[in-house]
């Protein structure tokens, strides 16, 4: 049997488009809003209709239940009834025999609308209070009396972009009718809440709806709520014409309909004592939400428990909106909306430095968080690795020197200027909504010995798969060949957490732990009857005691012919987490991951290209359960946050259409794009609440991109040391050059 990365290599990974075509299969594909708000006069599909192949067009009257994909909100609508909040909203479903027919007849849809204005701005949603849910303010000490104290003060704005996901794999849904019932074959991070929205679209119980998930190449977040759509559409589509309906997304229309990384704007300020240690922070966050709520107010959560990072900061006021603007709602992301808390603070810290005369490493250091300290929300930081991480790494990789060599470097050339700048990152683990964080696991054992583990893990490339083999091989102690996992199923599991928030291998690796530890304990009982002794150990598909032994394969088909149950399930709910909304105090994680990297680049500072040449990493992936598996995710995280700070660049028209909606108008990180990058697991990582002591590493590593941003506008002083920051990403060669070369304003001209 291969592995999955032998599969993806080979190209052999079956993934939902991949699957056989069954005959009388239909396809489908939506008529979508040109236009972002406004509201529909008329519908003609009268030409669509004629074109051969056409089965039919469905709108929100041919759904029996609720018109809604999003948790409560009712704005949230599958077809649009009479108004349109986006360009590329889905207003009705064409159904056609090929999938070339069900695109050419959606375009010949004619629709005629009244436009209205739209936002697109979200500072100017803002001011119509143009919000998804109440504003958060979110306060530490007495923010407000405590500037009088503060030896220096330093205000500013910062600005992240959007993110497209870019997961390899596009959208994609299959459906078919199995008696009085419908099994929905989906791309999604969130199986359960996909069987949940169809149940209710169709008003079905949930108990008629099957989903199952295959593995998914890659989503990054946006099929953490974005996937529901598409097999929501399917589903419908399927029940009113009893046949199995599908739907692929190409690059382009997978770019031009599924929500990014919300952008963000800031106002900051903050103040230090004289030697520099942070007194106050105070921070206005604008999140930009697209048209709908979809996850943003979760994602304004994470932000708002992410806005001082690793850092200690006694007096803090934030002020956070999620405003409500006429694009694309935006979507979970790798990182969840701490990135652009995180971005922010460094800008200040930044900013601050060169107020402070102070160099910005020092005052990063200066004011890291210690065990001992506490977390705004109130947890206490306990087993904090945050400074050993950052002496590790100097340490390791001679950070001093690199120092050194930059600077004499940068006093011999004008053309190029290099810099190295440091990333500290503290990310929290755990769904923030305590009721997200449980698990089940299902754990067959054949007659023959091997096993089939079922839980509600969706892999996408990030190996969840490959941790949860571990697990079970270690426990039973046989080889991983004999365990297989079972592909994601609502039938097995059911009321599965999405796998997001970087829980999938704790949540589900800690139910499978629980369900084979069950298994376990009925077959040492059985060993010490056949073997008449009393201290049993697995070892390597052997089972003894005192010289006395018996193999895996036979303790399997002894306890089944004693009519032993060889299938065991279990649930998990993650112990601890105790966390006010209202009060925004509590327990919200389960623990927090750590790490520190330096990020050295090279800019070219006639052309305004630059080059991350190499990255230095000291991570705390606890006792990792695959050190492969995590140094690829902290590479894939990192690389993929240098390219949302850099080159990745989302643009709308002035009407809200998105310019950028192909691989030749956004550029993404390539391989020559990508740095050397060296990884250090921190030593003496201190137990976690984490499953087999490792430590979740899916989005923590992402933040590490943060330090590419001030690394390459550090090279950019050093070329020219007047230049004005604004601290907004991308800062793309474009921006770069317009920077390096403007005079400054006050200057005239
Ligand atoms: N790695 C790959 N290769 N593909 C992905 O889609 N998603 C990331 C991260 N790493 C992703 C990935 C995100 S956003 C999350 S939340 C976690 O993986 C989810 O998986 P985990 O909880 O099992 O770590
Ligand atoms: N999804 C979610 C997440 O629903 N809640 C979270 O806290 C979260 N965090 C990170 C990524 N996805
Ligand atoms: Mo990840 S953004 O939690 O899917």
């Amino acid at each position: 049997m291969w592995t999955d990365p032998q599969l993806h290599v080979r190209g052999q990974t079956v993934f939902t488009a991949d699957l056989p075509e069954a005959s009388q299969s239909y396809h489908l594909f939506p008529v979508t809003s040109t236009l972002a708000c406004g509201r529909i006069l008329s519908l003609d599909f009268n030409k669509a209709l004629q074109i051969p192949g056409v089965v039919k067009v469905l709108t929100a009257a041919d759904i029996p239940g609720v018109n809604g994909i999003g948790h409560s909100e009712e704005a949230e609508v599958l077809l649009a009834e009479q108004e349109v909040s986006y360009y590329g909203q889905a207003v009705a479903l064409v159904i056609a025999i090929s999938s070339d027919i069900a695109r050419q007849a959606a375009d010949c849809v004619q629709i005629e609308y009244e436009a209205s204005p739209g936002v697109f701005e979200p500072r100017q949603a803002d001011e119509q209070k143009l919000w998804i849910g109440m504003p958060r303010v979110f306060c530490v000490g007495q923010p407000d009396e405590c500037w009088a104290e503060c030896d220096v003060i330093v205000t500013g704005n910062a600005q992240t972009g959007a993110q497209e996901h870019l997961y390899f794999e596009t959208q994609s849904a299959i459906a078919w009718p199995v008696q009085q019932g419908l099994k929905v074959y989906s791309a999604t991070q969130s199986p359960g809440m996909v069987q949940k929205i169809i149940a209710r679209l169709l008003d079905w119980p949930m108990q008629r709806v099957e989903v199952e998930v295959m593995q998914l190449g890659g989503g990054f977040g946006g099929k953490e709520e974005q996937a529901t759509f598409w097999a929501a559409c399917v589903a419908l589509a399927s029940q009113v014409v009893q046949k199995p309906v599908m739907v692929h997304l190409t690059r382009d229309e997978d770019m031009r309909f599924t929500g990014k990384r919300h952008p963000y704007e800031a106002d900051f300020k903050i103040g230090f004592s004289s030697q520099g240690r942070i007194l106050a922070y105070e921070v206005s966050f604008y999140q930009d939400a697209g048209a709908w709520a979809d996850l943003s107010p979760a994602i304004l959560e994470r932000t708002l428990l992410h806005v001082t990072n690793t850092y200690c900061v006694p007096q803090l006021k934030v002020i956070a909106r999620s405003c409500r603007t006429n694009l694309i709602p935006n979507t979970a992301f790798r990182g969840f909306g701490a990135p652009q808390a995180m971005f922010v603070f460094e800008a200040a810290l930044f900013k601050a430095a060169q107020a402070l005369g102070m160099p910005y490493e020092q005052l990063q250091q200066l004011n890291l968080l210690k065990t001992g300290d506490t977390f705004p929300y109130g947890m206490p930081v306990t087993a904090c690795v945050i400074q050993e991480c950052w002496d590790q790494l100097w340490q390791r990789y001679e950070i001093v020197e690199r120092f050194q060599a930059i600077d004499e470097f940068n006093q011999n050339h004008i053309w190029q200027k290099k810099a190295l700048s440091i990333m500290p990152i503290c990310f929290g683990i755990s769904f923030t909504a305590r009721f997200l964080n449980q698990a089940s696991a299902l754990v067959h054992i054949y007659q023959d010995g091997t096993v089939l583990v079922s839980t509600g893990a969706v892999e996408m490339g990030q190996g969840v798969k490959t941790k949860l083999i571990h697990i079970v091989a270690r426990v039973f102690s046989i080889p991983e060949n004999q365990v297989r996992i079972a592909s994601t199923n609502t039938a097995r599991i059911a009321n599965m957490s999405p796998t997001a928030a970087s829980t999938g291998a704790d949540l589900n690796g800690q139910a499978t732990l629980m369900a084979c530890q069950q298994l376990k304990q009925h077959l040492s009982e059985l060993a010490q009857k056949l073997l008449g002794a009393e201290a049993i150990t697995f070892q390597q598909g052997v089972i003894s005691a005192e010289g006395q032994e018996i193999s895996w394969s036979e303790l399997i088909a002894q306890a089944y012919l004693q009519r032993l149950s060889l299938s065991a399930l279990a649930h998990y709910a993650t112990p601890g987490l105790d966390y006010d909304r209202a009060q925004d105090r509590g327990q919200p994680f389960a623990y927090h991951v750590y790490g520190v990297a330096a990020v050295e680049v090279t800019l070219d500072t006639l052309r305004a290209t630059y080059q991350f040449e190499q990255v230095f990493i000291c991570h705390d992936a606890g006792q990792s359960l695959d050190a492969s598996v995590d140094q690829g995710q902290v590479e894939g995280a990192l690389v993929q946050g240098l390219g949302w700070l850099t080159v990745e660049d989302i643009r709308y028209s002035k009407e809200g259409r998105l310019l950028t909606s192909n691989l030749t108008d956004y550029k993404i990180p390539d391989l020559y794009f990508a740095p050397e990058i060296h990884i250090h697991w921190l030593e003496n990582s201190p137990i976690s609440g984490a499953v087999m002591r490792s430590k979740a590493v899916g989005e923590p590593p992402f933040m590490y991109g943060i330090g590419g941003y001030f690394a390459l506008i550090k090279a950019m002083q050093a070329f020219n040391p007047d230049i004005e920051l604004d601290y907004v990403a991308p800062l793309t060669p474009e921006r770069v050059l317009m920077t390096l070369y403007k005079k400054r304003s006050a200057e005239g001209d």
